[in-house]
């Protein structure tokens, strides 16, 4: 049985529940993942973490936006899926209900989430490399404007690349739903990309119930109270 009458208990029970999605939670509307699966995410030979990072930011502009311009052609045509529509269901279910997410994809708030925390910001949106002014470019392929209109500098994705703070405000407010909340889902993460993982241990450490939901073996979930080994799509809305 996919989930224990202990955690339909929990779930039951619960009035702050916190969740933490990554690129697994995606899969299932064809968007492909990083990590999992084998099929690495490599561009031009360069491994992501390389590509997507703040130094190629600094040297090479115009082929990040190459490769967040092919993804975002790829993503225009993604829709959410089943265990998206269940976390927005979720959002009406409790006293106190976050979504943290790791994902850019902007599928969450497509499938009716509201106040989603995006950790690493949000593919569709970019900003000004000088003044910080943002801009919608959802849709824009390849991306315009590409200089600021106030200031004319170039635009960047508003996406946190590896090496970069996270936005302002949004760890510390997942940090806090962290700490006060009774169970904690992380679904569809490898898990290895810091400080968003770390919000899994530090519910753990402050007294929530800790449940992974992945059909794979993650670093995390030997600390889990409870790992559902299966899709998001086809868990999530079990419960
Ligand atoms: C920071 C946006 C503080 C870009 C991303 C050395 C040098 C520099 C930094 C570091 C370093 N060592 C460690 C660090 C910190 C670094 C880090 O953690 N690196 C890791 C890789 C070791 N972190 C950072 O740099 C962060 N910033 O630390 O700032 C700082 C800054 C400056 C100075 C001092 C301190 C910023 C990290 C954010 C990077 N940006 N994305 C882009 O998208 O191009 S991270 C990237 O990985 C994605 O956002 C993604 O969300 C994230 C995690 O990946 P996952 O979401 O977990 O996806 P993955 O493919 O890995 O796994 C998918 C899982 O789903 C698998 O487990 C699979 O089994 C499962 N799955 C598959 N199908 C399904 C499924 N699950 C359920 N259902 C299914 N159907
Ligand atoms: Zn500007």
């Amino acid at each position: 049985m996919l989930i224990s009458d202990e955690l339909k208990e929990k779930f039951e029970a619960a009035k702050r529940v916190c969740v933490l999605t990554g690129a697994g939670i995606s899969a299932e509307s064809g968007v492909p993942t990083f990590r999992g699966g084998g099929n690495v995410a490599v561009w031009k030979g360069m491994p992501f973490d390389q590509i997507s990072s703040v130094r190629m930011v600094r040297e090479n502009l115009a082929e990040v936006w190459e490769w967040f311009d092919y993804r975002r052609g790829f993503l225009k045509d993604c829709q959410p899926n089943a265990a998206h529509f269940a976390l927005a269901e979720w959002q009406n279910k409790f006293d106190d209900f976050t979504l943290v997410t790791q994902n850019i994809d902007g599928l969450h708030a497509a499938a009716g989430s509201r106040d989603v925390i995006e950790l690493h910001g949000n593919i569709n949106r970019a900003y000004c490399t000088c003044c910080e002014r943002r801009f919608d470019i959802r849709g824009a392929i390849p991306h315009t404007p590409e200089n600021c209109d106030e200031c004319f500098a170039p635009l960047r994705p508003d996406v946190v690349l590896f090496g970069e703070m996270l936005p302002i405000g949004a760890f510390e407010k997942a940090e806090k739903k962290a700490r006060s909340c009774d169970l904690f889902f992380i679904v569809g993460t490898s898990a290895l990309v810091y400080p968003a993982a770390g919000l899994a241990e530090l519910a753990k450490y402050s007294g929530a119930s800790l449940v992974e939901v992945n059909p794979e073996e993650t670093p995390m979930s030997g600390f889990c109270d409870e790992t559902i080994r299966g899709k998001a799509g086809e868990v999530l809305p079990l419960f």
